[in-house]
């Protein structure tokens, strides 16, 4: 018996469903740092967060505004391309559905572009971005999200390989078709559904 069929038996002797486990992941309970380039240096006093594109209202926020906004949790797993899944993350941040109230969707927005530090961006269909679970998170656990992990603004979207978990957020573009983003442009898929095992362009 191979590495990865030996999962479920684990996670049963763990307590934890099998099911929670996509095809071909392991689960781990470090928290692994994986990002292309190096971690940015952050002037949070020249730090900004722009919603644009398709909205009726582009916004434009400072760190001390994105402190004062609308905040929820998450507990969610998430799960890497590269196979490793972690169970039960805790996230606080800003609702994505937040900025889209205050921002107003145009009627003809089917996807969005996230930007980030470095010119690193992440499609996703509005459908998928517009959950109301997912975050933008400033929080991680009951601590400031690490640098390492994408402080000062993380996008969480537990649903989808966590690449689209886009770390370093500068903000977001409503756009009316899906444009692939770094590691899409990279090889990875367009949608990057775990449990149907999308990791790769042909999958
Ligand atoms: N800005 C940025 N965000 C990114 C990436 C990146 O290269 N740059 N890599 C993604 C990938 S491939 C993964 S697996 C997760 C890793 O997040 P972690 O380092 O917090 O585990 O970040 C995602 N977000
Ligand atoms: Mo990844």
């Amino acid at each position: 018996m191979g590495f990865f069929d030996k999962q479920p038996a684990e996670m049963r002797a763990r307590g934890l469903d099998p099911s929670r486990l996509p095809p071909g992941q392991y689960v781990t309970d470090r928290f692994p740092v994986l990002h292309t380039g190096s971690v940015p240096r952050i002037d949070i006093d020249e730090w900004d967060f722009t919603v644009d594109g398709l909205v009726d209202n582009p916004l434009r926020f400072t760190y001390e505004d994105v402190l004062g906004l609308e905040t929820s949790k998450l507990v969610a797993d998430i799960h890497c391309v590269t196979k490793w899944s972690k169970f039960d993350t805790e996230w606080e941040g800003v609702p994505v559905t937040h900025f889209l109230e205050k921002a107003g969707v145009a009627s003809n927005a089917t996807h969005v572009v996230v930007n980030a530090e470095h010119g690193f961006t992440a499609n996703l269909p509005m459908a998928d971005f517009s959950r109301p679970e997912n975050l933008f998170a400033y929080r991680f656990g009951s601590e400031q999200l690490e640098l390492e992990h994408g402080w000062p603004l993380r996008l969480v979207v537990p649903h989808l390989y966590f690449w689209k978990s886009v770390k370093w957020c500068r903000g977001f573009t409503l756009v009316d078709r899906d444009q692939p983003g770094f590691w899409e442009r990279n090889g990875y898929h367009m949608y990057g559904d775990p449990f149907k095992e999308q990791r790769y362009w042909g999958d």
